[in-house]
């Protein structure tokens, strides 16, 4: 019998979770429509792999222009695609960022909540679409209990989190005023080897892959104490796509349920490559010293200092401690996750040496080579 296939809009295609998620619906069989900004270079990196000639006829991954701010792009589109699903995955994501852009972030990632669920609204469509909105474990913020469930109340400590706030809640209106198929998946901290390069495990990894193969000399970092409960983002829009497919519309907690400071993952990446760091130090003064080396291929000079403190990075409000408490989608949904913090650390360990090694062959080719710390 012929299936028709069901369509999904995920705004966000081109981030992390975005390209994952579209790789996971075609497995599916879902014909995939994805929302990507206009840029001066190239942000498609992550989804190459997946694009598909517009001359062909049938395609099933297909993207379009746009942007969070913009309503009438924005129903433009979910008028022509007529989706079944919505992935609202574009925010800007990034919670130092958040301070330097508090309106901007403000207007898409609260805002451009609101414009999606409208457009579905004003369309007719409130019936048909189902609705996922990427809310986030930011919303906890300032420690109130631990673990955090779905009934933990919210204190956010960030524009970003601020603007995530207003979305969770305008998503919970919709669906109680219209009667709208919306959920908010309260998703904590998922990282994979195409995080992007400014979150802190990224940053790590790159680093720690640079420093292994002497194409850098030191990794700076903020707050070495903050504690997050890591998971891997493949696991993580597995989940996306079964809370759409749950009977009732519901808010859900993901999380592994384990927390881990930050010092612990430079620990466990350094680990990686056969070297035991040092921390030496308290607060700012913070460093991490090469201790011993035991993988041959990586040959780093033993007390050489290779982490420090940069209070740069330091963020006018910090959020000390996430643990999640995924019961109810673990209960309810089955929720289960394939890799632990160790194989995240190795899965992203590998994948970053790999390609630090092509920045290794230019840099012996006599290219130079850009270091990057932000
Ligand atoms: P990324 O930062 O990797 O991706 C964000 C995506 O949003 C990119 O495709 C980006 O486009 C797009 N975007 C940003 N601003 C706009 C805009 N104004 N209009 C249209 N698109 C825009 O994030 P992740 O994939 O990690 O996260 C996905 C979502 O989940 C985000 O909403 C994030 O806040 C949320 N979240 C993430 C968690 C995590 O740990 N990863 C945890 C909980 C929630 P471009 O590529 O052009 O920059
Ligand atoms: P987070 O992720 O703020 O939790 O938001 P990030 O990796 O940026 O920070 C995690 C913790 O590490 C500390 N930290 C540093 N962070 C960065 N980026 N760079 C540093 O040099 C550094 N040094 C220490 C931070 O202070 C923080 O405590 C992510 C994003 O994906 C959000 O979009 C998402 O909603 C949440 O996870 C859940």
């Amino acid at each position: 019998m012929n299936q028709i296939k069901k369509t999904a809009f995920i705004t966000g295609v081109t981030g992390q979770d975005g390209a994952y998620l579209s790789e996971f619906l075609l497995k599916k069989g879902y014909i995939v429509h994805g929302l990507k900004r206009r840029s001066s270079l190239f942000n498609t990196d992550r989804i190459d792999h997946l694009y598909q000639d517009p001359h062909v006829e049938n395609r099933n991954f297909i993207l379009h222009y746009g942007d969070m701010t913009d309503s009438t792009n924005l129903t433009r589109l979910i008028q022509e695609i007529q989706p079944d699903e919505i992935y609202n995955l574009a925010a800007m994501s990034h919670v130092a960022v958040s301070f330097e852009t508090p309106e901007y972030t403000g207007n898409a990632d609260g805002l451009g909540t609101l414009r999606l669920l409208d457009a579905v609204r004003l369309l007719g469509l409130e019936k048909k679409t189902r609705i996922y909105q990427a809310s986030t474990s930011e919303l906890y913020g300032k420690v109130q209990e631990v673990p955090q469930s779905e009934t933990t109340p919210f204190y956010p400590r960030s524009p970003y989190a601020v603007a995530k706030m207003y979305a969770f809640w305008i998503t919970v209106n919709y669906r109680e005023a219209y009667g709208m198929y919306a959920c908010n998946g309260i998703l904590f901290n998922h990282e994979s080897p195409i995080r992007g390069e400014t979150f802190v495990t990224r940053k790590i990894t790159r680093a720690t892959s640079r420093i292994a193969l002497g194409l850098q000399d030191k990794l700076y970092l903020g707050n070495l104490d903050a504690k997050r409960d890591w998971g891997h983002a493949k696991d993580y829009v597995r989940m996306m796509w079964m809370i759409l497919q749950a009977e009732e519309p519901e808010d859900w907690v993901i999380a592994t349920g384990t927390t881990t400071p930050v010092r612990e993952f430079v620990r466990m990446s350094f680990a990686q490559v056969g070297i035991e760091l040092e921390f030496k130090g308290e607060g700012i003064d913070e460093k991490g010293y090469v201790k011993s080396c035991s993988d041959p291929d990586y040959q780093v000079e033993i007390g050489k200092e290779v982490l420090a403190v940069d209070p740069e990075y330091f963020r006018p409000t910090e959020v000390d401690l996430l643990i999640g408490d995924a019961t109810k989608a673990q209960t309810k949904l089955g929720w289960k996750c394939k890799y632990d913090l160790a194989e995240l650390v190795k899965d992203m360990m590998q994948s970053d040496l790999k390609l630090m090694r092509k920045d290794q062959y230019l840099k012996e080719g006599g290219y130079t080579i850009l270091n990057y710390f932000e």
